[in-house]
């Protein structure tokens, strides 16, 4: 059984529901306080030096991280993440997907920690990335189709969507700026595969995004 080490409510999340998306097994590795030095911290530098989540331990010992890394080698066995291969909106999910982890991820990566960044001006740093990440949700915003990002189908990319109405800058934001995300969200979150693993990471799992 693949193993996911993560800690609910964080990126890990959108692997996790990416596996439930796909009717996946795994184990879930809890590693809350890695971003701390102690056990947790040594469980996933273990597996995952990078000390980042997720990491996904393959079957066979491989060790995957970066979710768009994960959603990829999914997508190649479960259809259910992704469009039929050669076709536009196959496309248009690679580059969203890219998208997604290459803009509005690192906004987080920076932002979540930036004393190590910007030591003397953490705060500012603060700002700045989630002033852009903003803008970046208005570009996607134009961008999104419905029911779902790509159109009448779910994929791996509306799971980022139902995990990032949670973060900052949080639902009410999102309710009155990003409508479609929005419902999105709400529809993704909804979907009978995803709302326990929602609910395990205290994401919004019903209608109320
Ligand atoms: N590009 C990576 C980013 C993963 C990432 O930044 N994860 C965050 C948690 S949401 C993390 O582990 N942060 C701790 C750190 O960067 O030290 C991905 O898409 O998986």
């Amino acid at each position: 059984m693949m193993q996911l080490y993560g800690v609910r409510g964080w990126g890990s999340g959108i692997a996790e529901a990416m596996l439930c998306l796909a009717d996946v097994p795994y184990d879930f590795i809890d590693v809350e306080g890695f971003d701390q030095p102690g056990a947790a911290r040594d469980r996933l530098d273990a597996v995952n030096p990078l000390c980042q989540v997720p990491a996904l331990v393959l079957d066979d010992g491989t060790v995957m991280t970066e979710t768009a890394a994960i959603a990829l080698l999914l997508a190649d066995s479960y259809p259910a993440l992704a469009p039929p291969r050669n076709t536009p909106d196959r496309a248009l999910f690679y580059r969203l997907l890219v998208w997604l982890v290459a803009n509005v991820y690192p906004t987080f990566t920076y932002g979540d920690y930036p004393e190590r960044w910007a030591p003397s001006s953490p705060s500012e740093l603060v700002t700045a990335t989630d002033q852009y990440r903003q803008s970046l949700h208005l570009w996607l915003e134009d961008q999104a189709r419905e029911p779902f990002l790509l159109g009448d189908s779910v994929s791996a990319v509306d799971i980022y969507v139902a995990a990032m109405v949670n973060w900052r800058p949080r639902i009410a934001w999102f309710r009155e700026n990003t409508p479609r995300l929005t419902r999105i969200a709400e529809r993704t979150s909804a979907l009978p595969a995803l709302a326990s693993v929602m609910q395990a990471n205290g994401w919004r799992s019903d209608n109320n995004a």
